[in-house]
């Protein structure tokens, strides 16, 4: 991109995004919920459509001067709605958890029950943890995934809910390696009278490739995140059934947001587009196969991954048996220039800044087209540099290497 008007006018901010733009291709990004964006969406987030003010929805605006942004937020839902086989769309939410905040606020009075997972179980903090707005609005009862199998038990998901009769039930997670069983999830809502939220943000892409299952058919409520394996701009929608279209679009405007950023959503649409074609749905394979490789390769090193494998482009390796915790790899790994996020472990007797396991994705490394030749060296460094964690020499050679690989499949 031509930075020209940053560099001239601020060598401050430009300075720092040169030095990030490094980092960015000189390592190596297995942070799970990370991509890079294609130069298009690049460059629609940086057009004119920023200076724009457009409350209210297409056909409907509190301001004049609209004609053009209509278009584009149409597009936008037009695609999305395609890309998911969605009866409706919402393409304004800032981000993930303003969405969810919408969903909420569309479905719930403050005070209800609702049935969510768990953080260090594989959750969100935005499905109930007490610290977040979700956790202390609503009565939120956390599931769990079995402790030993690491996948989550539909028959004690549906226990809880006959046992609290929730008004809502949340599914869809940040840190779960395996396919949802969204119709069981289903059932067990109609069973108790409960509406059915999914938050596919992490997996969306995958999704919308049709390489996982889709719940926007099946599910009241569906909500993603746009930057993650669907790699567009950080943003968010909000997908439900054509009942619930208005309460969606009242709970989001002017329920929780004010102005729409038409910039971002000319770029979601672009994404939406880009996520369209065969040429994506190729890439979202190939994530899988190299998040399994990397499951693979790490077992075969020894490594313990919860499940045992992975479904989608993420797994949580439980570190334990290796004797540091999840923040020390995080810390061992950025020294070679990987970028990973600790993670806790189902049940972790650890507390979460510093917790027992470490979470790796596939979608970035797999947007630079690396494959599973690559992804089995990428195991032997992180294996190597777990081993060698006090040896700086060794750490310095792995950086180089990590450094290498990276200029060999540059950012597009
Ligand atoms: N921060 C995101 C993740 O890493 O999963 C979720 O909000």
């Amino acid at each position: 991109m031509n930075y020209d008007h940053l560099a001239n006018q601020d060598p401050e901010v430009f300075k720092v995004v040169l030095e990030e733009e490094k980092r960015q291709n000189e390592e190596m990004e297995l942070i799970a919920s990370e991509n890079y964006v294609s130069p298009a969406v690049r460059e629609a987030m940086a057009t004119v459509l920023t200076n724009k003010y457009s409350e209210g929805y297409p056909g409907k605006r509190y301001y004049g001067g609209n004609q053009f942004i209509d278009d584009v937020e149409n597009i936008a839902r037009e695609r999305a709605k395609k890309l998911f086989s969605a009866e409706h769309v919402n393409v304004q939410p800032l981000s993930g958890s303003p969405a969810n905040a919408a969903v909420y606020f569309a479905f719930l009075e403050p005070g209800d029950k609702v049935l969510g997972l768990k953080l260090d179980h594989g959750g969100h903090l935005s499905h109930g943890h007490p610290v977040n707005f979700s956790g202390m609005l609503y009565n939120f009862i956390q599931y769990e995934v079995d402790i030993k199998s690491g996948r989550i038990d539909m028959d004690e998901v549906a226990n809880i809910a006959r046992r609290e009769k929730p008004k809502m039930i949340v599914a869809g997670y940040s840190a779960y390696s395996r396919e949802i069983e969204w119709e069981k999830f289903k059932e067990i809502a109609d069973e108790v009278g409960a509406y059915t939220f999914a938050d596919i943000a992490h997996t969306a892409g995958l999704i919308a490739a049709r390489l996982l299952n889709n719940p926007v058919p099946i599910f009241d409520v569906v909500s993603t995140t746009t930057h993650k394996t669907l790699r567009g701009p950080r943003g968010a929608i909000i997908m439900c059934k054509k009942e619930y279209a208005s309460q969606i679009d009242k709970a989001v405007f002017p329920g929780m947001q004010g102005g729409p950023h038409d910039h971002i959503t000319a770029a979601k649409a672009v994404a939406f587009g880009e996520a369209l074609t065969q040429d994506f749905k190729n890439y979202a394979a190939q994530i899988i196969k190299n998040a399994r490789t990397l499951a693979e390769e790490l077992m075969n090193l020894g490594y313990k991954i919860i499940s045992d494998g992975t479904d989608n482009h993420l797994m949580v390796v439980d570190l334990t048996n290796k004797g540091i915790s999840g923040r020390e790899a995080e810390e061992i790994l950025d020294k070679i220039g990987i970028s990973a996020s600790r993670s806790t472990i189902p049940g972790d007797p650890r507390p979460p800044f510093n917790p027992s396991g470490i979470r790796l994705g596939t979608p970035a490394i797999t947007t630079r087209g690396m494959k599973e030749d690559e992804i089995k060296k990428i195991a032997v460094w992180i294996d190597t540099a777990i081993n060698n964690k006090d040896n700086p020499q060794k750490l310095s050679q792995l950086k180089e290497e990590v450094k290498e690989m990276c200029k060999a499949f540059p950012i597009p």
